[in-house]
Parts: structure tokens; C-alpha cells; sequence
């Protein structure tokens, strides 16, 4: 669990350090200067957090500040806590094991170019066959000329079954294959690798309603899942994309990629807010074991906790 939460703090050190830098900016011999806090406004937006959340912030720090004219650093890192814990509730997705025994699981990974699809259906398979789950990939990004050599290196490296056809195939018709694989070789969790499109190309999108509808003929509708995945470096951008994808495909989950090394790690709170669609993983680095399950504890206190020394 330390390890965990130590690997949130790591991901999220460039969104910590401009929170903090800007925190430090607000106080003078420890006493807080509300005309200052314009600059933790600025930080909060910065860090992509959206402008209603980082309103309720600064309207509880100068709520606080007229009760309180002695507030301390670790008071405002307590009222930020609070307004993201509020915001963030509920928002954790949990896949329950599946016990249904009606059909295996079915987990589609949908999103844009780019955005992270094929390297998370690799960490998903690697993360829940470490759960005993019994993983079967479908390569269904059949579009990309480099789609299936890139799944078939993680699904050597990682040791987990796939299914794949040409280039050009139907994807369709490679996700209904990857379903009887995994009905033959009884899997109980099918992960489909998309092409990745734009939300608004309809014939695109419509080609992933049409997989889903084929599917949803033979595996039960309590076992689909279709989880976005976004670009968490992309921010408050990844919005309306994200809002068109869950209109067309229902989404029931969402991952958020790339966290590592961007500055707008509050992104992830604007998102949820805008859509309510559960978080399951981050994506914390480009290795297997850089899946993290999502805890909105972790990554709040990630955001406002010092780190711990490396090793600790
Ligand atoms: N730093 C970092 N890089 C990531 C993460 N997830 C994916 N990447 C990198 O992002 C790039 C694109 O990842 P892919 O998995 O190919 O993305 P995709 O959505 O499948 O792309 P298309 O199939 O072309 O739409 C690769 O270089 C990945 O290594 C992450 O969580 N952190
Ligand atoms: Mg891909």
C-alpha cells in the first residue's frame, strides 16, 4: 500500500510542486495575505483543476480566513482535501470478480489517437492475470499498420494470450473471434484493443457501436464494460471528446494515462466533475506495473502530502 501511494507521489510531483510553490506564496512571517491568493488561484487553474473547483477552494480559504485570521499552511491543505474529497465521491471503480459464470467479462478500450489504448490493454491483462483472472486479449485495432506488432511484443513479454488478424481485418469480426477463443480456452476476461479515432469521425465511432452490438449478443450485458481512456496530460482539453465518446458507446469507466510527468494532474478532478464516470487505474509510466487502481485517497493526499524519500 506504501509502495502504492510512494508511486502516486512520484506521478504527481510536477502538479505538487506547483501547488506547493504557490501555496508558500500565499503566507508572509506565516500569516496568510488573502490578496495574495489570487496566485493559488492561478496555480489551481494551472493544474487544471477547472474553474469551479478551484473557486470552491479559494472561497473556503477566505471563508476560513474570516473566521480565523491565524490560519497555517496545514489548514488550507485540510480545506483542499475536503472540497476534492466532496467532488470525488463515488468516483472510484472497483470490477467486481467475476462470479457470474453466465459469460466471461468483456472489457472494451475505446479512446482517441494516441491516447494509450494498446499500452493499457497490455497492463490490464498483465495487472488482472496477477489477480488469477484468466486474460485473453482481443488485437482489434486492425486499422494501424503497427497496431498488432506492437499488442503481440507486450503479449510476449507479459505472457498473456491474444487474437489477432491482418491488417485491414474487420474488427468486429476480430472481437466476435477473440470471444470464442476465449469461450474455448475458458477465459472469464476478454480485453479488446481499439484503433484509436476522433470522437467526432461518426463512421469511426459507429464502428465501435457496431462491435458492441454483435458482442452484447452473446456475453451478458452485467459483463461489458467499455472504459474510456484518456490522455491525463492532455487536461481539461480531454473533456468534450470524452462527453461525445460516453453519448455513442455508454461508457462505464474511464482511465487516465500519462499522469506521470504532467503538471495538470488536477485534470482527473475537472473530469469526473463534468462526467461522474467511475476512474479504475491511472497511468502512472510506460512499464506493465505502471497501472495503479485508482484510490481518490491516494491521490489526494498525493497532491498536498510531501513525498517520501525514495527507499523509505
Ligand atoms: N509516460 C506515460 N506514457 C504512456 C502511458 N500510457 C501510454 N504511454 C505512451 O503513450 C504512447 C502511446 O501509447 P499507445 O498505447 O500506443 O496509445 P494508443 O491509444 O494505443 O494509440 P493508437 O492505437 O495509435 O490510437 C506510447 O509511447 C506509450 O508508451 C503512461 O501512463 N505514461
Ligand atoms: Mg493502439
Amino acid at each position: 500500500m506504501f509502495n502504492l501511494f510512494k508511486k502516486f507521489c512520484q506521478g504527481f510531483s510536477k502538479t505538487k510542486q506547483q501547488l506547493f510553490g504557490k501555496l508558500g506564496s500565499i503566507f508572509h512571517f506565516d500569516k496568510l495575505h488573502p490578496e495574495n491568493l489570487e496566485m493559488m488561484e492561478e496555480a489551481l487553474y494551472a493544474a487544471d483543476f477547472g474553474v469551479e473547483t478551484s473557486e470552491e477552494i479559494i472561497a473556503q480559504i477566505r471563508q476560513a480566513h474570516r473566521e480565523n485570521r491565524n490560519l497555517q499552511k496545514q489548514d488550507i491543505i485540510v480545506l483542499a482535501t475536503h472540497v476534492l474529497q466532496k467532488i470525488l465521491q463515488g468516483s472510484e471503480g472497483r470490477l467486481p470478480a467475476n462470479t457470474s459464470h453466465i459469460s466471461p467479462e468483456i472489457l472494451y478500450l475505446v479512446g482517441t489517437n494516441g491516447s494509450g489504448k494498446t499500452t493499457t490493454a497490455a497492463k490490464c491483462a498483465y495487472y488482472f492475470q496477477q489477480q488469477g483472472r484468466k486474460v485473453i486479449v482481443g488485437a482489434c485495432d486492425t486499422f494501424r499498420m503497427a497496431a498488432n506488432e506492437q499488442i503481440s511484443i507486450w503479449s510476449q513479454r507479459l505472457g498473456f494470450e491474444l487474437v489477432s488478424s491482418q491488417h485491414g481485418a474487420d474488427a468486429t469480426a476480430v472481437a466476435y473471434d477473440t470471444y470464442k477463443a476465449a469461450c474455448h480456452r475458458q477465459k472469464d476476461l476478454i480485453i479488446i484493443d481499439t484503433a484509436g479515432r476522433l470522437h467526432n469521425k461518426d463512421h469511426l465511432m459507429q464502428e465501435l457501436v457496431k462491435m458492441k452490438r454483435v458482442l452484447h449478443k452473446h456475453i451478458d450485458s452485467s459483463c461489458e464494460y467499455t472504459w474510456l481512456v484518456v490522455d491525463g496530460s492532455l487536461g481539461a482539453n480531454a473533456i468534450s471528446s470524452a462527453q461525445q465518446f460516453h453519448t455513442m458507446l455508454g461508457l462505464s469507466g474511464m482511465i487516465m494515462t500519462k499522469l506521470d510527468g504532467t503538471s495538470r494532474g488536477g485534470a482527473l478532478v475537472g473530469i469526473y466533475r463534468q462526467l461522474h464516470i467511475p476512474i479504475y487505474f491511472l497511468g502512472l509510466g510506460e512499464q506493465a506495473e505502471d497501472l495503479q487502481p485508482f484510490s481518490s485517497e491516494d491521490y489526494i493526499r498525493a497532491l498536498w502530502e510531501d513525498v517520501p524519500e525514495a527507499g523509505d
